[in-house]
């Protein structure tokens, strides 16, 4: 792509064109030297989205909960991006998802755009990938990012945990552990939210994970020292509405306290720490299978006639990938 397409489609970005917003984040999804271009304009343009981040366990109703946070966010005139990463979700369905999103009244409606990922066939780059598109529509001046991943596999894990809130939704009838324990994710939790309280027996999830937390600790995400922000466990129901404009409330006032207390700089910063990490791992190894026919089959040779060890050959071969690294521009 030139220099004047590359401008042109930031313009169209910017300006919040859906055709430019889903060709720029089909070029992030990728690794050419496009996207390395654009990616450094979009940023130049982000930072200004709420991010939120929903997980759970597979099931628990994270997609029928963000199709009802957006109608509401969008009577509240906010504009909605939506990253949807999970094949077997109904957003990343295919026919099954213009099906939802028709059903729930966005599929003419400009203000809201969603992009699904699967997590099958990113080879590893999911997180770098996902938080690409994230800033995308940042940049193209969505107010709102929902970010809807199922809880399992750490890339999964850190792509929630780079949202500025996160949600953990528990569903009644999926078992009688506590959830968020079993996928690992109650210690991310800014707001744990009880799904399909319309079904009799929500009341006792709602209740064991009020009385987990009341166990423990207030203040939100592990590691991060943030003070006042009680956890709160918020019963929904997306099929009655139950409880699903005090969430979009409480997201509102999370996002708040974030700003007051000055925690959101701090988790900007842990944010792009992790994605700085994340994209220097995936530029790694690329460099590395670069390496498979070259160096790596000389010191694997080596190591297979025990004239070198794995510790010696692996810092070789960091060693030769280092001296190469300037050709890779
Ligand atoms: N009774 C009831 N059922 C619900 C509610 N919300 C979702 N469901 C049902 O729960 C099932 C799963 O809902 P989804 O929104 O697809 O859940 P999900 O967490 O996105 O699922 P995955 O993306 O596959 O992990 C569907 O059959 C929904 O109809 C609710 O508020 N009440
Ligand atoms: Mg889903």
């Amino acid at each position: 792509m030139s220099a004047d397409s590359v401008a042109e489609l930031i313009e169209g970005v910017l300006a919040g064109t859906p055709r430019a917003v889903a060709r720029a984040m089909s070029i992030a999804e990728g690794r050419s030297t496009q996207a390395t271009e654009l990616m450094s304009e979009i940023h130049r343009h982000a930072g200004k989205a709420h991010v939120v981040g929903i997980t759970g366990v597979p099931g628990s109703g994270k997609s029928t909960l963000v199709a009802a946070m957006t109608r509401i966010l969008r009577q509240q005139g906010k504009t909605v991006g939506i990253v949807a990463i999970d094949p077997s979700s109904p957003f990343s369905g295919g026919a099954i998802l213009g099906d939802r999103v028709r059903m729930t009244g966005f599929a003419d409606d400009e203000g809201v755009f969603i992009r699904s990922m699967a997590t099958r066939g990113a080879l590893g780059g999911l997180a770098r990938a996902s938080l690409d598109i994230v800033d995308v529509f940042d940049a193209a001046g969505f107010d709102v990012v929902l970010v809807e991943t199922v809880g399992v596999g750490q890339d999964e894990v850190d792509i929630v945990q780079a949202a500025h809130s996160v949600l953990v939704v528990s569903a009644p009838g999926l078992g009688d552990e506590i959830q968020a324990i079993k996928a690992g994710v109650l210690e991310i939790a800014d707001i744990h939210v009880v799904s399909k309280c319309d079904r009799s027996d929500a009341q006792k999830t709602v209740n064991e994970l009020t009385a987990m937390l009341g166990l423990g600790r207030q203040g939100g995400r592990q590691g991060t020292g943030e003070a006042g922000w009680a956890i709160p466990v918020i019963p929904t129901s997306a099929e009655t509405g139950l409880g699903v404009e005090e969430l979009v409330a409480t997201i509102n006032n999370h996002y708040a306290h974030l700003e007051q207390t000055g925690e959101m700089e701090q988790r900007q910063r842990q944010i792009l720490e992790m994605r700085i990490i994340k994209t220097a791992e995936d530029m790694l190894r690329e460099k590395l299978l670069r390496e498979r026919d070259g160096r790596l089959q000389e010191l694997l040779e080596r190591a297979f006639n025990r004239d070198t060890d794995v510790r010696t050959a692996a810092s070789d071969l960091l060693d030769a990938i280092n001296g190469n690294s300037s050709d890779d521009k």
